[in-house]
């Protein structure tokens, strides 16, 4: 296994990337055979309709049912939280998209076991196994807690919302220290809202698309120098509390904007009140739930 001890993101050089170019390259092909994990979750479906594009094969793995593998695809059921079953998922892949775990505020003895031993898991099964990217889904969750009249950056410290939100910036500590031992690139791509359309006001500030969601992914990959980078992930949307210029070399470009709901998405939902704490903080509702008890 390399030991070798490549710059940290924000070293690396942004004459690396084309300015955004590669992003609108979604039909790249980034490698032969692409691990995608938690395929068949919501964000899962729509990766495995898009990323067959972006390999040779497309191995898809999830706890749950799959259906039959299409043209180009391997099926591998694994939970994260069992290491054989991870090792033997990751074993044979040039690059890992990891969606899979707990993707909502849940009670501890659920996120510990999917996205705290699961991403341990997986990043051992990717040293062992010689992986040298992934593109990790974490979430603007990690940063909850800033307030939706600030903008932050990659280099603000977390300040997570809850307990999911702490098990992803977990993972994004757990992949920095992939990197800086053992050399494996990770983008931790904090993901905004990705839903077909925004649900809410705070989602004209947080939307993704489906199709800004696979061009960001697709960036990770093929970006020649990685590094260790967090990448705020929305799409190119008038209200933002998110600034991504530490992650220029990745070359993400969003082409959608939530802009063209906001006339109906204020139209159907109620002014805010500014003395409640999901108006108040990123993390929306996520902010007031839980305890579990
Ligand atoms: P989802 O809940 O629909 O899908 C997650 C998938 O992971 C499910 O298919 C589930 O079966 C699988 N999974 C859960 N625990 C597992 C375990 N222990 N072993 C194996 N598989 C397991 O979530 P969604 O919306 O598709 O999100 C995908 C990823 O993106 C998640 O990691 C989530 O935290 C992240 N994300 C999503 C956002 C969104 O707007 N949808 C926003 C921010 C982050
Ligand atoms: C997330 O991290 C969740 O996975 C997703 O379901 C959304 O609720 C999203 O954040 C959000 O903040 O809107």
């Amino acid at each position: 296994m390399s030991s070798a001890h490549p710059p940290s993101s924000t070293d690396a050089s942004p004459a690396a990337a084309p300015g955004g170019a590669n992003s609108a390259h979604t039909a790249v092909r980034t490698h032969h055979r692409i691990l995608l994990t938690g395929a068949a979750g919501g964000l899962g479906r729509v990766l495995r309709q898009r990323l067959g594009g972006n390999c040779a094969v497309l191995r898809v793995s999830d706890r749950a049912e799959l259906g039959a593998a299409q043209a180009g695809e391997e099926i591998v059921l694994a939970d994260l939280g069992d290491a054989t079953a991870v090792h033997a998922m990751v074993e044979g892949v040039d690059a890992i998209v990891h969606l899979g775990g707990i993707s909502v505020e849940s009670p501890w003895a659920a996120v510990l076991q999917g996205n705290i031993v699961g991403a341990y898991n997986l990043y051992e099964a990717a040293r062992k196994h010689g992986v040298k990217r992934v593109v990790f889904a974490s979430s603007n969750h990690v940063t909850g807690f800033y307030r939706q009249s600030e903008t932050i950056d990659a280099a603000a410290p977390a300040r997570p919302d809850g307990l999911y939100g702490l098990s992803k910036a977990f993972g994004e500590d757990l992949s920095r220290l992939y990197f800086d031992r053992y050399g494996i690139e990770t983008a931790c791509v904090r993901i905004g809202s990705s839903f077909p359309e925004p649900k809410d006001r705070r989602m004209l500030a947080t939307w993704l698309s489906y199709e800004d969601l696979h061009r960001v992914v697709v960036a990770c990959l093929s970006t020649p120098v990685l590094g260790h980078t967090i990448v705020f992930a929305t799409s190119n949307n008038s209200v933002s509390w998110w600034d991504n210029r530490l992650a220029r070399h990745v070359g993400f470009v969003p082409q959608d904007s939530s802009d063209v709901f906001r006339e109906a998405v204020y139209a159907r939902t109620a002014a805010p009140d500014l003395n409640d704490p999901t108006a108040i903080y990123q993390g929306g509702a996520f902010v007031r739930q839980g305890p579990f008890e």
